[in-house]
């Protein structure tokens, strides 16, 4: 069926991580045929369209966010004939492709990279990526004191082909990813290459990884001190790292291209910025929606929400965008984790400490991840659902750490300190990363490797992924898959204009909206038994008792 040119304004995305999802071949690793052979699974899920992390040759310094070839399929994922007939089979379920574009660094295994380290200073190869002379007497100290995100130095030194000690390229995440030079017309073009490759494929739509860092002010480097997080960006586009003025250039650019296809190619940038500048890339003669963040980092708070979902929307209009809206994804604690700890639980000692230094509530947390996915899913624009979100899965807390992946935790080290005074860099773990909502999904409960591949997983699963097995929970009422998929299909004939208007509650801990075809939404955070108002229930995230809406639960409700 072909769709309408603005199908993605409020779409349901479900995100997959290839390398998590469905291992068709035994070895561990998720694959592209482990996708096909589950679209029936997605297609119960009424989505409009799939989003892929990574899937391309990677040595997985990063989870697959290290591409050493971004118009190829990873040969343990499988072949280009592969996905080819995924593309097909999903998109006869009536399901839009997504995969994610990787433009700020490349692996250090691209070919391009490996000709630069082989290249001499200052020749075409090397103008390609970032490369710079040290500083200090002999060149041994870095360009600038910049932070890389998976810390220390974003810088690393090469070493020449005589052996001795060479420049150094720029990386704002691990060392085996080095930054684009997007000055650079080579690079530009290279990946509107790529974004051509898959859109002629028949590729929907790009997410485009940390969108908002692929310009730097080359005059102002020797100063840059940032890393992605605990700094705060400069508000006016003129920050040396990040979210400049000039990266939109490059948006409107690929703009063009996507509008070349009928119906024109979409596209979502991940960027991690303020509200009011992320809106920005989502644009119309952008990139057209951001990944709207603010509640994924945000306490399970009625007053919060409320506020959150009020200014996106009216800033997502006010750029003639639609809003969008996540609470998990690859990269983030579990949703129904963080709602079943206490506020304020500081989430990277709780999984340095396994899990132990503070109580997880599960049935509490697993009642208000359902009942916010069903707000979020009530609300008007674009919702992403992250996989294994919808069997009701936790956090992994307790992985150990031989078994860790996650740059995060290998590389993150804190100064030693002797006497008051640096010695060193330590390798001490400060955070342990990433790895566990990324472990991969329970499909059969009583098979190995819970129906993922047939014995091990790249990642161990719990035992107490056996509950959550997709088959422990289909067709049975009152499970979280029998309430994705119920919210998700009336979501779809529910559908209507992208307005919402507040109805005023009568307690503060319960919030209610309702959309242009009286669609209504009530959700109860932690408040006494409310009073269902007039109207018919159609869906509730949790059961209703005497007419009253008790704490953690959301009723949708129609005229
Ligand atoms: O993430 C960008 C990013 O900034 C994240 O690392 C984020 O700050 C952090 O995870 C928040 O907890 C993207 C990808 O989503 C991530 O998986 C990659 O590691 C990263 O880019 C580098 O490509």
């Amino acid at each position: 069926m072909k769709k309408s040119n603005d199908w993605w304004r409020q779409a349901a995305i479900y995100q997959i991580y290839p390398r998590s999802f469905k291992d068709s071949d035994g070895d561990g690793l998720g694959d592209i045929r482990g996708i096909t052979s589950k679209v029936e699974y997605l297609k119960s899920l009424s989505l409009d369209a799939v989003w892929l992390s990574p899937f391309y040759p990677s040595d997985l310094a990063d989870g697959g966010y290290d591409v050493a070839d971004y118009r190829n399929v990873d040969p343990r994922l499988g072949t280009l004939k592969d996905f080819d007939k995924m593309l097909k089979a999903l998109h006869k379920a009536d399901i839009s492709v997504f995969v994610d574009i990787v433009p700020n660094h490349s692996s250090n295994k691209h070919v391009w990279f490996q000709e630069a380290l082989k290249s001499a200073p200052g020749s075409a190869a090397r103008n390609r990526y970032i490369f710079r002379d040290g500083r200090g007497k002999n060149g041994e100290l870095p360009p600038s004191d910049e932070i890389s995100h998976f810390a220390p130095s974003a810088w690393t030194r090469t070493t020449n082909s005589d052996g001795t000690p060479g420049q150094w390229y720029m990386h704002l995440f691990a060392p085996e990813q080095p930054d684009f030079n997007w000055d650079n017309r080579e690079v530009q073009l290279d990946f509107i290459k790529t974004l051509r490759f898959w859109a002629d494929r028949g590729v929907d739509g790009f997410r485009i990884d940390v969108a908002h860092a692929l310009k730097k002010d080359f005059k102002r480097l020797h100063i840059a001190k940032k890393s992605m997080n605990g700094f705060k960006i400069a508000q006016d586009g003129t920050d040396i790292l990040f979210d400049r003025n000039e990266v939109h250039e490059i948006y409107r650019e690929w703009r063009k291209v996507f509008n070349e296809y009928n119906p024109p190619r979409v596209a979502v940038a991940e960027a991690y910025v303020q509200a009011k500048r992320r809106m920005l890339y989502a644009r119309p003669d952008e990139l057209g929606q951001a990944f709207n963040f603010d509640l994924l980092g945000e306490e399970f708070d009625a007053r919060r929400f409320k506020k959150i979902i009020s200014d996106n929307i009216r800033l997502a209009q006010s750029e003639g965008s639609s809003s969008t809206w996540v609470l998990d994804n690859h990269d983030r604690v579990r949703h129904a984790t963080r709602y079943g700890l206490p506020k304020k639980t500081d989430l990277v000692q709780w999984l340095l400490s396994d899990g132990t230094s503070a109580k997880l509530d599960r049935k509490l947390g697993l009642a208000r991840a359902n009942a916010a996915t069903m707000m979020l899913l009530a609300l008007p624009g674009c919702t992403y659902i992250y996989q294994g979100e919808e069997l009701g899965l936790f956090e992994v807390e307790d992985l150990a750490h031989k078994d860790l992946q996650d740059p995060t935790w290998h590389r993150n080290v804190v100064p030693q300190m002797v006497k008051g005074k640096v010695s060193g860099l330590a390798l001490i773990h400060t955070e342990k990363g990433r790895d566990g909502c990324r472990v991969p999904l329970p499909w059969d409960s009583t098979k190995p490797s819970f129906g993922f591949g047939n014995k091990k997983s790249h990642l161990p699963q719990p035992n107490w992924f056996a509950d959550h097995a997709v088959n422990k929970q289909d067709g049975k009422k009152g499970t979280t898959l029998s309430l994705y998929r119920e919210a998700l299909a009336l979501r779809k004939k529910l559908q209507t204009g992208e307005e919402l208007e507040w109805i005023a509650t009568t307690n503060p801990e319960v919030i209610h909206f309702t959309r242009p075809n009286g669609w209504q939404c009530i959700m109860n955070f932690n408040g006494r038994p409310y009073k269902l108002p007039a109207g018919k229930v159609v869906l509730a995230s949790g059961p209703i008792t005497g007419g009253k809406i008790p704490a953690n639960t959301t009723v949708w409700l129609i005229p």
